[in-house]
């Protein structure tokens, strides 16, 4: 499963299309029904806002992640997301204990640039995003450079990166007005035990 790096310098992302291969498209309505979704709460300038994007977490018990100055425990594996965190690791050969999951029910709802750099990942750790539905551009760009790199994130596909991508770019879901169809979006994430 080699592909080229994505990026110039500093860090690594791997984009690999069709790693989830199905006709029917039976991910998408699986993690639809089965997953618990929530609008999420993030605290900005002090003000509560609930996001039009939802949002759920899922990883083994012993789990917590503090995203937006919230601490989130993980909600329990679903069926689905097991399904498909034993096939990435079985492909990838290593392990995840968490996953951060997301619904854009249109192109109007992105994601602001970020690292996921949370002091409670593994440093060496590596991200795992599957994405499913609409096509999505997805950018990175370099903290000190500026460079940017785009990839358009389709249904089935899978981005590697790594710890030090994290550390030297930030990562933004552009809007997209035109786009009308909803899309899930996966981050695998390693946590430290
Ligand atoms: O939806 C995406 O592809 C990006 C999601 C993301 O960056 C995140 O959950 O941290
Ligand atoms: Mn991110």
């Amino acid at each position: 499963m080699k592909t080229p790096n994505l990026l110039p310098y500093d860090g690594y992302a791997n984009y690999i299309p069709n790693f989830i291969y199905e006709s029917n498209n039976t991910f998408f309505e699986k993690l639809l029904k089965e997953v618990n979704w929530k609008h999420d709460e993030i605290t900005l300038y002090g003000k509560k806002i609930i996001t039009k994007r939802q949002v759920a977490f899922e990883g083994d018990i012993a789990v917590a992640y503090t995203y937006s100055k919230q601490k989130k425990l993980a909600n329990p594996w679903s069926h689905v997301v097991l399904e498909l965190k034993q096939k990435l690791e079985k492909e990838l050969n290593t392990q995840f204990n968490g996953c951060l999951l997301n619904l854009y029910a249109t192109g109007e709802i992105g994601m602001a640039w970020h690292s996921d750099n949370e002091p409670e990942l593994e440093k060496l750790g590596i991200i795992a995003s599957l994405s499913f539905g609409a096509t999505r551009s997805f950018q990175l760009k370099h903290k000190h450079t500026q460079e940017k790199i785009e990839v358009a994130l389709e249904n089935g596909s899978l981005l590697i990166m790594n710890m030090e991508s994290q550390q030297n770019w930030v990562h933004q879901l552009k809007k997209e007005t035109k786009i009308k169809e909803a899309r899930i979006n996966l981050t695998f994430r390693q946590f430290q035990k």
